[in-house]
């Protein structure tokens, strides 16, 4: 059993995390293997939003009283640090959605239908999460689009050769996961960016994976749309981001219309506000900013690079314990390009079962198509196991799941 890391000091980082002290059946713990659906939050998040609604709570943008002027500069004061994260070049260009999908759903409604018509070209790949794939299907149904997709080699990485050749159809957009909450692949976003630019297309960026594991900058990347969940880094649920070049945001229509988003209304018209606010119609989910503000302080401090190689030691242990069990067999590349994610099968155990009975040893992981169906179906797979991992996970937890692994083994008579 392998226990020593050094990268972070885990056990300290954990003591943040209230949840992870619980047991979820008598004097069983909880191990938490199931990060990439969603993080747990530390106690400097729960704080914060429990700290604001005890002592700030009111409407932010709005009233002249201490209260409200209190909730709006903690509300900025967020976005700040959330464009400081990914290096925006402008807080401005931070807009607060739900989440990446609704934040993928406003490039498609708000950039798509405003620019994109019948025969344009958008290319996304065949690992791609529903929310990066759905909101483009029902564009290009709208529009009569053609989509085209880079595909997954065996490997478990995008072709790209393919990806030059489908260049040539000149496309307006391409849209990709900078990282696979499936095979864990690393994508490398800023040649696929790149290359997009050189054909003359925009590239969106879902970070949803990403922003949580590695160290960002949608500067250096030169992304022109940027998407990521709070709730899969430290974050509440309730709150997400879209980045937006700025010249890009500016031309683009509100996705929703309501109070905030205006400059100024008459019963006929109206024109609509500077940006962010264009594009956060209504009373936005200020304790959430709040606390994704204090989500991004908790892991700036520990930091980012740092994250990221401990991601890299922890998915570099469970793919060696993993693969010693008989008849597992593990989706997507070798540790070097991926991140702290595992999905696997059991020879021909239904990944249900395998996830029922990990908990019953306490083990949480998610067992399903993982909102990647097409992808699954490439593999000839419905469904498979997958096992996550974060900065509070353990290499002792990774020992946890092949030990139990092997139990499940036992029960199904092998
Ligand atoms: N994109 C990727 C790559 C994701 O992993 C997810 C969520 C989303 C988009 C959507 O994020 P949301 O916050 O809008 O829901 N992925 C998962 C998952 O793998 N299991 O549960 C949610």
């Amino acid at each position: 059993m392998q226990t020593k890391t050094n990268a972070l000091d885990v056990e300290k980082i954990r003591q943040d995390f209230p949840i992870l002290k619980r047991e979820v059946h008598p004097g069983v713990p909880l191990v938490y293997l199931d990060s990439t659906a969603t993080s747990q939050k530390p106690v400097q998040v729960i704080e914060a939003m429990d700290r604001y609604y005890r002592s700030t709570n009111s409407n932010i943008h709005r009233g002249i009283h201490v209260l409200a002027e209190e909730s709006t500069a903690e509300y900025e004061a967020a976005r700040q640090k959330i464009a400081q994260f990914i290096h925006a070049a402008s807080p401005r260009q931070v807009i607060f959605t739900r989440n990446t999908t609704e934040s993928i759903n406003l490039v498609a409604y708000s950039w798509g239908r405003h620019n994109l018509n019948s025969g344009d070209v958008i290319i996304l790949t065949e690992m791609e999460h529903h929310s990066n794939l759905v909101p483009w299907q029902m564009l290009a149904q709208e529009r009569s689009l053609r989509l085209e997709f880079i595909p997954v080699n065996e490997e478990g990485l995008l072709d790209l050769e393919v990806y030059h050749n489908l260049l040539n159809l000149q496309p307006r957009l391409v849209a990709f996961m900078q990282m696979s909450n499936v095979l864990g692949t690393i994508n490398p976003a800023k040649e696929i960016i790149e290359l997009a630019h050189q054909a003359g297309a925009l590239a969106l960026v879902d970070a949803a994976q990403s922003a949580p594991h590695l160290p960002v900058d949608v500067q250096d990347l030169d992304a022109d749309f940027f998407a990521f969940s709070a709730h899969k880094m430290c974050g509440p649920t309730g709150i997400g981001v879209l980045y937006g070049k700025k010249e890009l945001l500016e031309n683009m229509p509100p996705f929703l219309g309501g109070g905030d988003m205006i400059k100024r209304v008459q019963l006929r018209s109206f024109s609509s506000n500077e940006l962010p606010h264009r594009f956060e119609a209504g009373t936005p989910a200020i304790a959430e900013a709040i606390g994704f503000g204090a989500a991004i302080d908790f892991l700036t401090e520990i930091g980012m690079p740092k994250i990221e190689r401990y991601e890299k030691e922890i998915i570099s242990y469970a793919l060696e314990r993993l693969e010693e069990v008989p008849g597992v067999r593990v989706l997507g590349p070798a540790a070097e390009h991926r991140g702290g994610v595992a999905s696997f099968t059991l020879t021909d155990i239904h990944p249900h079962d395998i996830s029922q009975i990990l908990d019953r040893f306490g083990i949480a992981i998610r067992a399903g198509h993982h909102c990647a169906m097409p992808l699954h179906e490439k593999y000839g797979l419905s469904a498979t196991a997958r096992a996550s991992f974060y900065l509070y996970s353990t290499l002792a937890e990774v020992d946890k799941l092949a030990e139990s692994l092997y139990e499940v083994r036992k029960i199904f008579g092998m």
